[in-house]
């Protein structure tokens, strides 16, 4: 239960369970969904259909940039958009900060289908708080992955005006950002406040909806910005490495994913 909306699931058995000091993590094996992570209480990922989520936080972003090399993960401990990013050969580092070592540490042992890829080589894993993380970071990334908790817990300082402005001074020329950015069912005023915020930081912008059933009104968006050029398309063909590879991303999806019901593109105006 979570913003008075509230799910079902069976569970088959509780796998863990502990309170770190930002949150209390709960892991599920169920009867549909496969394995669930849940912080909070409220759902985070399941095994069924992570894969939605993981891939349009990720593959929108890196496509609408021209060549990917620096890329940021703040949030996202579980290791599923991280999975995503080792995918592409052009991409040389990959800085991964989340607030909560007991998530990266429970994902590492329970969730091993999110956690695959963080020890790449290219990987660089950073316990902090994402929000004062990037503020020591300037002109540096080409794509950053803001992949938060809902505002109300330890990911509030995410969703706040002074976090996109660091966030739009910490990339580079050509630089892409893509943030979990909620249900416009469930959470409209927030939806609404995000695109107040980058509209202020950046030029363009994109609303990638994405359809995740384990998620409250089963559904999703990634905000997609950037200060240069549109990213309601992909800007290449995906590579030889990446194609195939992927359950819900394609270079069609990526442009049909922003083509928004009307009330939605309203949020952006509003
Ligand atoms: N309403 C729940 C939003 C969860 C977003 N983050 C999920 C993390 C998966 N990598």
């Amino acid at each position: 239960m979570g913003h008075g909306y509230g799910m079902t699931v069976l569970a088959k058995e509780k796998i863990y369970s502990a309170v770190s000091p930002y949150q209390k993590i709960e892991i599920y094996d169920t009867e549909k969904l496969g394995r669930m992570l849940l912080l909070d209480g409220i759902i985070q990922l399941a095994e069924a259909d992570e894969f939605a989520y993981q891939e349009m936080m990720t593959h929108p972003a890196v496509m609408a940039h021209d060549n990917p090399e620096k890329v940021l993960v703040i949030g996202g401990g579980d290791g599923g958009v991280v999975r995503e990013l080792c995918r592409y050969d052009s991409i040389r580092e990959i800085d991964l900060c989340d607030i909560d070592k007991m998530v990266i540490e429970a994902s590492r042992k329970y969730l091993p289908f999110m956690s695959s890829s963080l020890d790449d080589p290219r990987v660089n894993i950073h316990v902090m708080d994402g929000s004062k993380f990037i503020k020591e970071k300037k002109n540096y990334y080409d794509v950053i992955i803001i992949d938060s908790t809902d505002p109300g817990g330890p990911g509030e300082p995410l969703f706040g005006r002074n976090f996109y402005h660091d966030v739009s001074e910490a990339l580079r020329n050509g630089g892409v950002v893509a943030a979990q950015s909620e249900s416009p069912y469930l959470l409209p005023d927030v939806v609404k406040n995000l695109w107040r915020f980058a509209g202020e930081f950046f030029q363009y912008s994109g609303y990638a909806m994405i359809y995740v059933p384990s998620y409250p009104t089963g559904c999703i968006a990634s905000g997609v910005y950037c200060n240069e050029h549109s990213v309601d398309k992909p800007r290449r063909s995906l590579p030889e490495e990446v194609k195939n590879k992927l359950r819900y991303y394609t270079e069609d999806m990526h442009h049909a994913s922003m083509v928004l019901p009307a009330f939605v593109e309203k949020m952006r105006i509003s």
